[in-house]
């Protein structure tokens, strides 16, 4: 997988992604960043990038000309035309499912906007995709890029360690984790359930079980609409006072 990312901070999306996983992933070859500074395809003396708005009101706008000789230079060997992803507040929020659907891809390009936005006609040129991360406010595009460059790498194939590529292929119910314990037997004088400790597979695999119904419950209710979960668990969620008729299609 190789990404592209139009930026006027290139150096952020470099240092963010140079490190750890994918850091190690561009070693091996398995990943490629390209971070192109929109700053050097102004043509302008003084390398402005940007300009007030027609219409009036405050601040300023991308001016589309650098915007697309970038884009230019990027696809010109390219084959077939890339995805390229504007990432903005009014996008569709980004999901997991978004995440397996791009990793299928050979390159991606993403665009990431700052002061008010960018002028609407290269975004009509150019664009395919306009994604957001959530909603709350951030003061440019590359670290929303830069955590979908991080969700979409992880499943290109090779990435990640077996041990955790097995572990997110495993099928996992649509719940939270239960908690997790290691050594110490007692810190700060809280000890590792007995459960635990107890060899006893089956108990230890209904208690993970439940915790993590318990959890789900708690922290998050609405993944619980779509869980799979067999008449066990219903009865234990029941237990714990959740009253919800579940889709028959969803019980185990
Ligand atoms: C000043 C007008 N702003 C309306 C709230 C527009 C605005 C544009 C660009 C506000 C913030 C930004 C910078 N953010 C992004 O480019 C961005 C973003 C975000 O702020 N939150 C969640 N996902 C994303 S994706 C890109």
């Amino acid at each position: 997988m190789k990404f592209h990312v139009l930026t006027l901070f290139p150096e952020m999306i470099r240092q963010g992604f140079g490190t750890s996983v994918t850091g190690r992933a561009m070693k091996n070859g398995l990943l490629a960043l390209n971070a192109v500074d929109i700053r050097e395809y102004s043509k302008d003396k003084h390398k402005h990038v940007d300009d007030y708005p027609y219409g009036g009101g405050a601040g300023m706008v991308m001016q589309p000309e650098p915007i697309g000789l970038a884009y230019a230079d990027i696809t010109k060997d390219m084959q077939k035309k890339p995805r390229v992803i504007y990432v903005t507040p009014q996008g569709s929020v980004f999901r997991q499912s978004m995440a397996e659907e791009f990793a299928r891809e050979d390159e991606l390009i993403f665009l990431c906007g700052h002061y008010e936005g960018v002028d609407e006609r290269i975004l009509e040129e150019i664009v395919t995709d306009y994604v957001s991360i959530g909603d709350y406010v951030l003061t440019g595009g590359e670290l929303p890029a830069l955590v979908m460059m991080d969700a979409i790498s992880r499943l290109v194939p090779g990435v990640l360690n077996n041990e955790d590529s097995a572990e997110f292929e495993s099928f996992h119910d649509n719940l939270l984790e239960h908690p997790h314990y290691t050594r110490p037997v007692e810190y700060h004088g809280k000890r590792v359930p007995d459960v635990l400790l107890s060899g006893h597979h089956e108990n230890i695999d209904r208690w993970r079980r439940e915790q993590s119904l318990k959890r789900t419950l708690e922290r998050r209710p609405d993944l619980l609409e779509t869980a799979v979960l067999t008449s066990k668990d219903l009865e234990y969620l029941q237990s714990l006072g959740w009253n919800h008729s579940p889709v028959s299609e969803n019980v185990k």
